[in-house]
């Protein structure tokens, strides 16, 4: 059976275009209106950070309790559903030096229960997921911290949480730099490691996010087979990327086609999306973009990776075998590249 995805993508991936040169350039839609978009453009899951569900994560819990009840009930009334969660760990004036890894044991001690917290709201979200996505969780110069010990706190961090809800799952998602200099759990590799010494590692996976991986100078499709063959790629990040420069959440397959064709190719070969896993989308709007345009990055996105869809679909299967059998990659080479212009 052709699995039929169903697209996701987080409210931050509409936004006012500031950049860390600049100021905004077009007014913030409210939330209300972009919640308005996801159907408009095809999307059915909106993943959140715990501040995006409540307007206050440090806030009394029955403060955050009705918030996030009342978001639910906002999402069940357009038929939408909330993906993740995932604890704005690296905003609080608390965690400037990091969250789980910081020195500081007060700071530590704020990053788990804001975490935990950020579990009750995936709770009344309907969703089992949190992301970690450890933007600290690393240094600017290497003398800082002690690598080895950071490690340690990431697992006791993980531990603590599978142990608060025995249903949550963890999804690291990890990127290599920035805002740190170097991160310590830079690659899906990495962290793999780090959930098989957890006290259930059934619980932990992997959302990969193309931009991260090219940012290591790794290959996202190749990455999402690595996850995928331990069963742990449970979301996807899809975006693009043109080298090694920031983060750029550029939309989908716009730099590199063959690229993303070979990501869509392992998602479905593997049949991702099957067991409920959304495509999730991490792409922002260029900055030249206007108020009235800049939702077009969420729209081409998905059209880019249907159209991929299309053309895994219709790709000679038995002539990509014939030739690697025959380690014609010259052949190959041409094959994938005729079959993408078309
Ligand atoms: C930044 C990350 C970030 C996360 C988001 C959810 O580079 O990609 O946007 O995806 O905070 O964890
Ligand atoms: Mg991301």
């Amino acid at each position: 059976m052709p699995t039929n995805y169903r697209f996701s993508f987080g409210p931050w991936n509409i936004h006012s275009g500031a950049d860390p040169f600049g100021p905004p350039v077009r007014d913030e839609f409210a939330f209300a209106e972009k919640l308005e978009f996801y159907k408009q453009l095809g999307f059915e899951g909106v993943q959140f950070h715990d501040d995006d569900v409540v307007s206050d994560a440090d806030a009394p819990w029955s403060r955050q309790e009705a918030e996030a009840s009342q978001m639910r009930k906002l999402l069940n009334e357009r038929g939408l559903a909330a993906e993740f969660i995932a604890p704005r760990l690296w905003e609080h004036p608390l965690t400037i030096d990091g969250a789980i890894t910081a020195n500081s044991a007060g700071t530590r001690k704020y990053a788990l229960e804001r975490s935990k917290r950020a579990v009750d709201i995936a709770r009344i979200m309907g969703t089992k997921d949190l992301v970690l996505w450890p933007a600290r969780e690393g240094t600017y110069l290497r003398e800082a911290k002690d690598p080895i010990a950071a490690v340690g706190r990431l697992v006791e961090w993980m531990n603590a949480l599978l142990e608060y809800d025995m249903e949550i799952r963890i999804l690291g998602e990890m990127k290599p730099n920035e805002p740190m200099d170097h991160a310590y759990v830079p690659t899906t590799g990495h962290f793999l490691g780090l959930a098989s010494l957890t006290v259930d590692p059934s619980r932990v996976g992997t959302l990969i996010e193309s931009a991260h991986a090219i940012l290591a100078g790794l290959d996202p499709s190749d990455e999402m087979a690595y996850a995928l063959y331990h069963k742990k790629l449970w979301s996807v990040h899809l975006n693009d990327q043109n080298g090694l420069k920031f983060d750029e959440d550029k939309s989908f397959g716009v730099v590199d086609l063959r690229r993303a064709f070979n990501q869509v190719w392992v998602l479905e070969r593997a049949g991702y999306g099957q067991k409920g896993e959304f495509i999730g989308l991490d792409v922002k709007a260029l900055r030249t973009q206007s108020k009235e345009t800049s939702t077009k990055h969420l729209r081409n996105s998905r059209a880019i990776f249907l159209r991929l869809v299309d053309l895994v679909r219709s790709l000679d299967a038995a002539k990509v075998e014939e030739l690697r059998a025959a380690r014609d990659y010259e052949e190959l080479d041409l094959l994938i590249v005729k079959h993408l212009i078309g």
